[in-house]
């Protein structure tokens, strides 16, 4: 093995990423869903389709889910959950609450002007930290969709207030092992302001609840053209990065396959990240995560891809010469620096990927082992009278 396959190894060795239970599910766009035969419907197919993305790939043993979604039941579901789990062998990671799809939500969560409407949410996230707890899931991941369409139309001010205090009391429930991950977005679903909008927002938020709260960072959760990898240098800077949700975009919140618009954009993030432990000597403890909706493309043959490209995009991150880009940087040269990241990025780590899945008994392509495997032809057998009725929930 060359220099080139030994670090690409290492690094894959290191990468875990995980994918989400709703990943599985017919989803669309809000004009409407075309359903897919093949889709999950039930918490047991998605925990089954899951299953077979990481017997394939051997780097997804965590499923993320989803509280309104996947525990119907609230905390009573939790006991199902993790029977699937020890069922099919893969662990539940993130728990997402849901504070958005209720009809109580309609001017917000925690910063609904309502108290009560704010105490539901919180006994709500509550509720799901007790749920993370039951399953062993460390991570509580926060999305809202708070926000207002109109100027003039919410106190920005004392919205930051309830958030401030909701996960201060949030941040106060959590087990010492549990983290809280505070995610933001520009726009969507309110398009005048959402109260937390950007990567400052969300790191006020999380420093004033505690010490067990960082960052998420939804990389479809920016402006257009917005330097991510600098907000991830930055976060990292301020140890406050704690995870990512991947996706693509290329007009807004597309929640495209990683990679597929601009592939070097995700090998920047990650370059930056692998720059920051070279240089630190430690592990970047960042819980890497999928947020994509594949409403078009067949579900667990878009995750398989998913999987595959995020390898090589963290691969290609992992040749760059961080040595000799320090050095680079130190004395000024341009060229040699900016050429390190290129070099790195133009290398072809597909053959490397392929001996370090043989080495792990993996199949060489994931996605024609699954093909063959027959798995897609039974799941659509099973499931596609019921799939082929208009389902009215999201995921
Ligand atoms: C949001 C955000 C959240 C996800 C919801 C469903 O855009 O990305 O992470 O849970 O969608
Ligand atoms: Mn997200
Ligand atoms: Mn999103």
């Amino acid at each position: 093995m060359d220099s080139a396959e030994t670090t690409i190894f290492r690094a894959l060795d290191a990468f875990r990423v995980e994918i989400p239970s709703w990943g599985f599910a017919n989803t669309g766009t809000r004009f409407g869903k075309f359903t897919q035969l093949a889709a999950a419907a039930t918490t047991e197919e998605k925990f089954s389709d899951a299953a077979q993305v990481h017997r394939l790939t051997g780097v997804c043993p965590t499923v993320a889910l989803h509280v309104l979604w996947d525990f119907p039941e609230g905390v009573n579901s939790a006991k199902s959950v993790a029977g699937l789990a020890a069922q099919y062998g893969i662990q539940p990671g993130s728990i997402n609450p849901n504070l958005f799809q209720d009809q109580i939500y309609k001017h917000g969560s925690f910063g609904n002007p309502d108290p009560e409407v704010r105490k539901q949410a919180l006994q709500h996230t509550i509720d799901s930290i007790e749920i993370a707890n039951k399953l062993h899931s460390r991570d509580i991941s926060m999305w809202f969709a708070d926000g207002s369409n109109y100027p003039g139309t919410a106190n920005i001010r004392r919205r930051k207030k309830w958030f401030e205090g909701a996960l201060r009391e949030t941040h106060n429930r959590l087990y010492s092992n549990q983290r809280l991950l505070v995610e933001y977005k520009p726009f969507e679903p309110a398009f005048y302001h959402t109260d937390i909008a950007d990567w400052g927002m969300a790191m006020h938020l999380a420093q004033t609840a505690g010490p067990q709260a960082k960052v998420l960072v939804d990389t479809g959760h920016h402006y257009q053209s917005q330097n991510i990898e600098q907000i991830v240098a930055w976060l990292l800077s301020e140890q406050m990065l704690g995870g990512f949700h991947f996706n693509d975009r290329r007009y807004a919140d597309d929640d495209l396959t990683i990679g597929s618009i601009d592939p070097y954009q995700v090998f920047r993030i990650f370059h930056e990240i692998l720059y920051y432990e070279w240089e630190t000597q430690s592990r970047a403890d960042i819980a890497y995560m999928i947020d994509q909706s594949h409403n078009l493309k067949g579900k667990i043959e878009e995750t398989i891809q998913t999987v595959t490209v995020a390898q090589q995009l963290f691969a290609k991150a992992a040749l760059v010469n961080h040595e000799a880009l320090s050095q680079a940087q130190e004395r000024c040269d341009l060229i040699a620096a900016e050429s390190l990241l290129q070099d790195a990025f133009n290398t072809d780590v597909r053959p490397a990927i392929q001996q370090w899945r043989d080495s792990k008994g993996l199949p060489r392509d994931p996605l024609k082992a699954f093909l063959e495997s027959g798995y897609l032809e039974q799941i659509t057998k099973e499931r596609s009278a019921r799939n082929a009725q208009i389902l009215s929930s999201y995921a």
